[in-house]
């Protein structure tokens, strides 16, 4: 899949990195380049255009907490899929709300709240669609988690 960078993560603050290093973590775990920067809707709207306007990402992952601009705006700037990932800031509700409740014409694919996990779980499905080895790479991860998740009866707790 080469290594140019195919998954942007945008936080809307520096306050909101450490999640973002999460969704790294598991993307690099699958051998996904990605990079993470830090771009507000609302404080740095041209870093945003900047950013969004990368022809090499090919799947965005925004995050951003209390009126979570961040993954609309994304999405109003680019025709490659967005994940929005709800950070829980302020009440959790008011993040979440922004980023299910899209208006027509701009999806945003919504994870849970602070669920950097699915995020870039659903980035590398996305982009298996395009690249087998990632496939194989998420059918490995998906025997692991599940073996792990529920063990065979009679083995050791
Ligand atoms: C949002 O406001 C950011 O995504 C962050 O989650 C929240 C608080 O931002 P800071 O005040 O820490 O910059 O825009």
């Amino acid at each position: 899949m080469g290594s140019s960078v195919k998954v942007q993560i945008l936080v809307g603050s520096k306050s909101d990195l450490e999640i973002a290093e999460k969704v790294r973590t598991r993307l690099q775990s699958f051998s996904v380049p990605c990079e993470v920067n830090v771009a507000s809707a609302h404080r740095n709207p041209e870093k945003v255009d900047r950013l969004v306007a990368d022809p090499e990402t090919e799947v965005f992952i925004a995050m951003a907490g209390l009126s979570a601009a961040l993954p609309g705006s994304v999405a109003a700037r680019t025709l490659q899929p967005v994940i929005g990932v709800p950070l829980h800031r302020g009440l959790g509700l008011d993040s979440l709300l922004s980023v299910v409740q899209m208006p027509p014409g701009v999806p945003v694919a919504a994870v849970g709240l602070d669920a950097a996990d699915n995020a870039a779980l659903l980035a590398t499905a996305i982009l298996a669609l395009k690249y087998p080895e990632l496939k194989q790479r998420l059918a490995a991860y998906r025997a692991t988690w599940r073996e792990e998740a529920s063990p065979s009866p009679g083995s050791p707790p």
